[in-house]
């Protein structure tokens, strides 16, 4: 049985981009004892906005790469735990130039894991559900943590590449890590290149929604915040070397989520365009969070999908300044890709 762990100082790393900073504002909400350092290079992705509020005496913020060994050697030297966030995380990003995923996924999480090992340092890797693959539509199954790794994407396959490297450095070293495989996010802060946030931006900019192939493909959507609460779970009362995986049974096709989208931002269901298909597209993920949900009794409080929604477009309406002067260049690499 593993101890429970108390950490009084972690290190989060990707901290500015969307599930980071939500998970950093989760801590500061949730566990008043706990002091965060925010290690984030700031790419595209990253936005010192994200943690705009935060009172100065519960975060730093550090502006550095996760492939900066010296930098990564001198911080972990001073911290109880690492929560591991940092990643190029979009798909059609990955398919139009992989570089940046093998430079940040994998040596990033190499770097990361070689002074987790030197300082004994208790170390979280955050991982996606695409590593599994994807599932046929009409399958009744769901991923679990033995089903067996098959990603599709440059992206993905990064991801399943860091996952490996954590097992072996449990297994050679005696790191002291945890892994857990998450499904779809959605809630405040996400990059507009994402498909929802991409969808309500589009409709607040007069430009209409693109659904890519059929619209059929399934994903299975859980609010960021109940990622949030599952990863503090895992990282104070995981067993070490083990896999989780989190999910909120929520199942869910493009168009199905398109149309709630443009019902609740009152236009016609029909009011889209089919655009091209993502190359490799994988067709559905579902998760079964069994493990977690018997293991460590977690519970996602947000299950109502529509609420969550609704929310989350009014989010991108209040914060219009967060998203307007990256939306251009957003949709001209689309645009470039028949997107
Ligand atoms: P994001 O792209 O919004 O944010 C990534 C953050 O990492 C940014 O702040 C960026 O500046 C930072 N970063 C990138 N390269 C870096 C580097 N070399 N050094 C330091 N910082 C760097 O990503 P996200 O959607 O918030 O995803 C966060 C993590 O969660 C990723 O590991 C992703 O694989 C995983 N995940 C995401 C989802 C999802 O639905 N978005 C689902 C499951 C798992
Ligand atoms: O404009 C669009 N139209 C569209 O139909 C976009 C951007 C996407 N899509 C489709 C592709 C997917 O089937 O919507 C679905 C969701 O697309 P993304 O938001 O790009 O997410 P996905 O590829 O499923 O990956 C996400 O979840 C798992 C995250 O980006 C990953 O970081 C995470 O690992």
């Amino acid at each position: 049985m593993t101890e429970a762990l108390s950490p009084k100082a972690i290190i989060v790393t990707g901290g500015a981009g969307f599930i980071g900073s939500n998970f950093v504002h989760w801590v500061v909400d949730n566990q008043p004892d706990v002091h965060v350092t925010v290690l984030d290079a700031l790419t595209y992705a990253g936005n010192l906005e994200n943690l705009a509020g935060i009172p100065e005496d519960r975060m730093s913020f550090l502006h550095g790469n996760i492939c900066d060994a010296e930098l990564v050697d001198e911080l972990f030297a001073k911290t109880d735990a690492v929560v591991h966030f940092a990643a190029e995380s979009h798909n059609d990003n990955s398919i139009a130039d992989p570089t940046p995923f093998l430079k940040t996924n994998v040596e990033g999480t190499f770097t990361l894991l070689q002074a987790a090992r030197k300082h004994d340092v208790r170390f979280h890797h955050i991982s996606t559900d695409e590593v599994y693959g994807d599932l046929a539509l009409d399958d009744p199954a769901r991923f679990t943590e033995e089903t067996p790794y098959h990603p599709s994407s440059p992206y993905s396959s990064t991801k399943a590449s860091s996952d490996m490297l954590v097992r072996a450095w449990v297994r050679t070293y005696g790191v002291q890590a945890t892994i857990s495989n998450c499904s779809n996010n959605y809630g405040p802060r996400q990059h507009i290149e994402k498909f929802i946030p991409r969808q309500i931006t589009n409709i607040l900019s007069g430009i209409r929604p693109k659904l890519y192939g059929d619209g059929k493909n399934v994903r299975d959507w859980i609010h960021t915040e109940d990622h949030s609460s599952a990863v503090w779970e895992i990282l104070t009362r995981g067993r070490i070397g083990e896999t989780y995986l989190i999910g909120a049974d929520g199942e869910r096709n493009n168009i199905n989520v398109l149309r709630a989208i443009l019902a609740e931002m009152g236009k016609a269901e029909d009011d889209f365009d089919w655009v091209r298909d993502r190359p490799g597209h994988d067709r559905r993920y579902a998760i079964d969070s069994t493990k977690l949900r018997t293991e460590l009794g977690w519970q996602p409080k947000h299950t109502d999908f529509a609420k969550g929604l609704a929310a989350t477009i009014k989010w991108y309406e209040e914060n219009r300044a967060w998203w307007e002067s990256v939306k251009q260049q957003t949709e001209a690499k689309y645009a470039a890709q028949g997107q």
